[in-house]
């Protein structure tokens, strides 16, 4: 039979499918129907043959699939995007290896519906070769990273580990929603092991967005991100938790936090946390600085920072530019330092709009503003209690050239250990202090007031 141009097409499909093992879903799609941890039909399999295969961009894992115990780490080192979704299947690997290493600079790696568990380094480590310019973004989605030695998540753009030799000029940008990022970082030799670390360098920026996630329980901090050289950090953390971080610590090269975000060389960081608990930490709540030129800008709304063994939010800001805070239904209880601490030091101004705060118990000052350097102070705190701190409820400075402006509106002040409200303004400027409706009980240790350099009006 003479064949036709359909049946010569068939033909050469089926031996184009026949080559590309394992089986394909669609054109760009690799099926994984084995949980084994090689072979055909393995999930090591499917990232092979991406690697040697630029179309193939989606690797499915069927439902049926269930856990895989790797013997050693998945390589990826394709340059395509590449998109996981995992069916729900368990990954574990009781070696000293990362679990899944990405190394190729694929624009996007995407996994869903995956559990990444119980591994001898770490979860998912993003590795961006040398001389990357583009954005590298990660994003996970219905995906549980628990139990790793190392790094639950490590994207890392330096040639020679955590923070040294050649940085890429890449700019990191990682999405979450709907994960659990718990108990990693549990190696005993290992140090800087955090939950989810980013190590940026050189030009490019960090842009980072945590929704519907629970980040708890890791040894070292619940989320690490370190951006240097030219380029802006934001981030948004969004109905999570991340609890119970840096506890059970026992290399201690640093302490460590919830939420840690160091921003240093020429840009901005913007951070938003809303609808989240950030408690128990065994350091800071919330521990951001932002360095050199650029200004610092933090919005916390619905956000519980309690029981943290330092400050439950802190604030840095050093060098050229401004801080600037917008805190709403804030509660931090129990704190072992301040309740609040924002810094500004040098040039530019602090800046803090703050309502409906409770700051209650901790073990220094409820709400600490200093600004030193050139620049002023500007607070405005509307219903609010600072009450049973260690030792002041209040403590508000401005130094060097500018001005201190403060305004206290129906806020409680009583049960201090030492006093209720400090305000000090000195060197040059004015500083001018206005209370309405603020009650302050006579029940802080050493007094009501300690202005300093300040005129109150009481209005
Ligand atoms: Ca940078
Ligand atoms: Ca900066
Ligand atoms: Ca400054
Ligand atoms: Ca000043």
């Amino acid at each position: 039979m003479k064949p036709t141009w359909a049946s010569l097409g068939v033909v050469i499909v089926l031996g184009w499918m026949h080559l590309v093992t394992p089986s394909f879903a669609s054109a760009r799609s690799v099926l994984v129907t084995s949980s084994r941890d090689a072979g055909r039909g393995s999930l090591r399999d499917a990232i092979a043959a991406a690697n040697c295969d630029p179309r193939i961009d989606h690797i499915e894992l069927d439902h049926r699939v269930g856990s895989i115990v790797l013997e050693s780490t998945l390589l990826y080192t394709g340059t395509q995007s590449l998109r996981i979704e995992g069916g729900w299947a368990r990954i574990t690997g009781a070696g000293p290896f990362d679990l899944l290493l990405v190394s190729g600079g694929a624009p996007s790696i995407s996994l869903a519906e995956l559990r990444i568990e119980n591994g001898g380094r770490a979860g998912l480590v993003v590795s961006v070769p040398a001389g990357t310019t583009n954005e590298i973004a990660v994003e996970l989605c219905h995906v549980s990273i628990r139990g790793m030695a190392a790094e639950g998540l490590h994207v890392d753009e330096y040639t020679d580990g955590i923070g040294t030799g050649v940085s890429t000029d890449a700019s990191i940008r990682l999405r979450i929603s709907d994960s659990v990022i718990e108990g990693n970082g549990a190696s005993p030799t290992l140090d800087d092991v955090d939950g989810i670390r980013i190590d940026e360098g050189g030009l490019g920026d960090v842009d980072v967005e945590i929704v519907r996630t629970r980040i708890e329980n890791n040894v070292f901090d619940g989320v690490e991100l370190d951006e240097t050289d030219e380029g802006t950090v934001h981030a948004m953390v969004a109905f999570s938790t991340l609890d119970g971080n840096g506890v059970g610590n026992t290399v201690m090269n640093e302490p460590d936090d919830g939420l840690d975000i160091d921003e240093s060389g020429p840009g901005d960081l913007d951070l938003s946390v809303w609808l989240a608990s950030v408690s128990g930490n065994f350091d800071q709540g919330i521990d951001v600085g932002e360095a050199d030129d650029g200004d610092a800008m933090l919005s916390l709304s619905w956000v519980e920072t309690s029981a943290n063994g330092q400050e439950g939010t802190k604030l840095g800001e050093s060098g050229a530019g401004s801080a600037t805070a917008h805190v709403s239904a804030v509660t931090a209880l129990s704190n072992g330092d301040d309740g609040l601490q924002f810094e500004e030091d040098d040039a530019g101004d602090l800046s803090v709009d703050a309502s409906c705060v409770t700051s209650r118990a901790n073990g220094k000052d409820g709400v600490k503003l200093e600004e030193t350097g050139a620049g002023s102070l500007r607070f405005t705190l509307r219903h609010a209690r600072s009450t049973d701190n260690a030792d002041d409820g209040m403590q508000l400075s401005e130094a060097n050239a500018g001005d201190l402006a403060v305004a206290l509106d129906d806020v409680t002040v009583t049960g201090n250990v030492s006093k209720g409200i400090k305000v000090k303004q000195s060197s040059s400027g004015t500083g001018a202090l206005t209370t309405t409706a603020t009650v302050v009980v006579d029940g802080n240790g050493s007094g009501i007031y300690d202005l300093n350099g300040v005129v109150r009006t009481d209005v």
